[in-house]
């Protein structure tokens, strides 16, 4: 990927053109901020900043959609939760400190790193992008603060991994109380510890992302008062759970560019494609549109692979007559879509094709229609498998004889996943809630039933085995109807085959 010889090259070359820079920093965007030409040069961060990405974000945002704010009012709700918690007695409050790591980078070999992903808990309450850094929130009685633990600025690593932000810089940009170095991180909870004997301390022990810190930290912890951790997910999940208006523009945002990234793919698919280029052209499609990348590798399912729920090897051709099953979504400013079409690879259903595709498509409008009432996600999971049930019973891929218990089983076979998941910053995002809690207005949640066809299924006739559909859509539950934020990607039976039709002669 990159080399020695090849970067000292391009820090050359990168010299030699300073002057582009500088013609490309007088353009109009840029101009309007009026910047100088040696502050632009010298002070760098470790982020898109709106000075230095006036494309990415405006004036008063520290990330693309949020404004700093905004981060700092979620920090002060979650120590108010935390602030609650823990009484030895009605009268004694304990102090907390919380601590929360940034995602290390990780390597898929020597020197060669994946994409780098923030903690999204991180993420969710600091803005802030570097790897390595460390969240610490205390709180005793009315006082609060935050600390944000920063790298240095390293004017070395800086020319092979890019610009730090550091730490001076850090406590303006972030709005912490206090940013200090990585390297007071241990002795910083030492003497919190040794003064606050008594003191709660909020860690996931469970997830390891730094691991020196999580060493240190287990014998910091068998050293104090307390001897264990705990883990402050549960309260975390439970303020992400909810979307701010901010957070829902930009949901809406990353719903709508896979929506159409997802349209996009079935206009240009025709027999004799590969799963491969279809996944390339939803990849290319969603980047193209503004997305940082793809959430997760996504299905893409000709034929029978389709009934292989998480088949991501995308490598077969998708033949004539066959359908694709598509579940894709993308990352827009840290924030995620999750969606999925199936349809027909030359334009047309076959008949049996049809008559599932309309049985989900039913289905899962009748199940996006029950948000209102705000049901569980465990309520709407036992609607679909009564739905699926009757239905495939209409068209005798159940017998008719079934009922009750039994029938809910039968349909089971068919779709053998639960129906919702909460959706956010992660895919399956804030993975502390259950999914027995009623919805509520501000969360976004997917409605994904799917059909199934195995051989094996000795209920199944023989014309509807190997087939494999999913409809899938992300939505906004709000106080009236619920809101799809996928509704730019096309379900309905005509406006697929119509789009699925239009390469087809060439
Ligand atoms: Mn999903």
């Amino acid at each position: 990927m990159f080399s020695t010889v090849k970067s000292i090259a391009r820090l050359a070359t990168n010299k030699l053109h300073l002057p582009n820079v500088a013609r490309c920093l007088s353009s109009k965007a840029v101009s309007r901020q009026h910047p100088s030409y040696q502050d632009t040069v010298q002070q760098t961060y470790g982020q898109p900043v709106p000075r230095t990405h006036p494309h990415l974000l405006k004036s008063d945002e520290l990330v693309t959609g949020i404004k700093l704010d905004e981060f700092q009012r979620r920090r002060s709700r979650f120590m108010e939760k935390i602030a609650k918690t823990g009484y030895e007695t009605p009268l004694e409050a304990n102090p907390h400190i919380v601590i929360i790591p940034a995602a290390s980078k990780v390597y898929m070999s020597d020197h060669i790193p994946y994409v780098f992903r923030q903690n999204t808990d991180f993420f969710y309450f600091t803005g802030c992008q570097e790897p390595d850094s460390i969240l610490v929130m205390t709180v005793k009685g009315d006082k609060r603060s935050a600390i944000l633990f920063m790298r240095y600025k390293d004017s070395h690593a800086e020319l092979w991994d890019g610009p730090r932000t550091g730490v001076d810089e850090a406590q303006s940009m972030f709005g912490v109380e206090e940013t200090l170095p990585i390297g007071d991180f241990e002795h910083f909870v030492l003497s919190y510890m040794t003064e606050h004997k008594k003191a709660i301390i909020w860690y996931d022990k469970e997830e390891v992302i730094q691991t020196k810190i999580h060493n240190k930290l287990n014998e910091i912890v068998k050293l104090s008062h307390r001897q264990s951790f705990n883990c402050p997910k549960t309260l975390v999940h439970q303020l992400r759970l909810i979307k701010s208006p901010s957070e829902i523009e930009l949901m809406k945002k990353t719903c709508e560019i896979a929506s159409k990234a997802i349209a996009k793919t079935m206009e240009v698919s025709v027999p004799g494609m590969s799963e491969h280029e279809l996944f390339a052209t939803v990849d290319y499609q969603c980047r193209m549109k503004g997305a940082e990348f793809l959430a997760y590798p996504p299905v893409v399912a000709g034929g029978k692979n389709a009934t292989i729920i998480h088949y991501i090897a995308n490598n077969q051709i998708v033949q004539d007559k066959e359908m694709i099953l598509m579940d894709a979504g993308c990352e827009y400013r840290g924030y995620t879509s999750d969606i999925t079409r199936t349809w027909p690879i030359n334009g047309t259903f076959t008949r049996e094709q049809r008559i599932l595709y309309e049985i989900v498509l039913d289905v899962q409008k009748i199940l996006i229609d029950k948000l209102k009432d705000m049901p569980s996600l465990d309520m709407i999971y036992n609607e679909m498998c009564h739905l699926l049930g009757v239905r495939l019973q209409e068209e005798l891929l159940i017998p008719k004889d079934l009922n009750g218990s039994k029938l809910l089983a039968a349909a089971y076979a068919y779709c053998p996943h639960h129906v919702s998941h909460y959706l956010g910053m992660d895919v399956h995002d804030t993975s502390k809630i259950s999914r027995s809690i009623r919805v509520q207005p501000g969360m976004v949640v997917t409605v994904e039933p799917g059909i199934y066809v195995d051989p094996k299924n000795t209920m199944a006739p023989r014309e509807f085995h190997n087939l494999g559909i999913r409809i899938e859509d992300d939505v906004l539950v709000q106080e009236n109807a619920p809101l799809i934020l996928s509704s730019s990607c096309p379900k309905e039976v005509a406006e697929i085959e119509s789009l699925a039709k239009m390469n087809q002669s060439k």
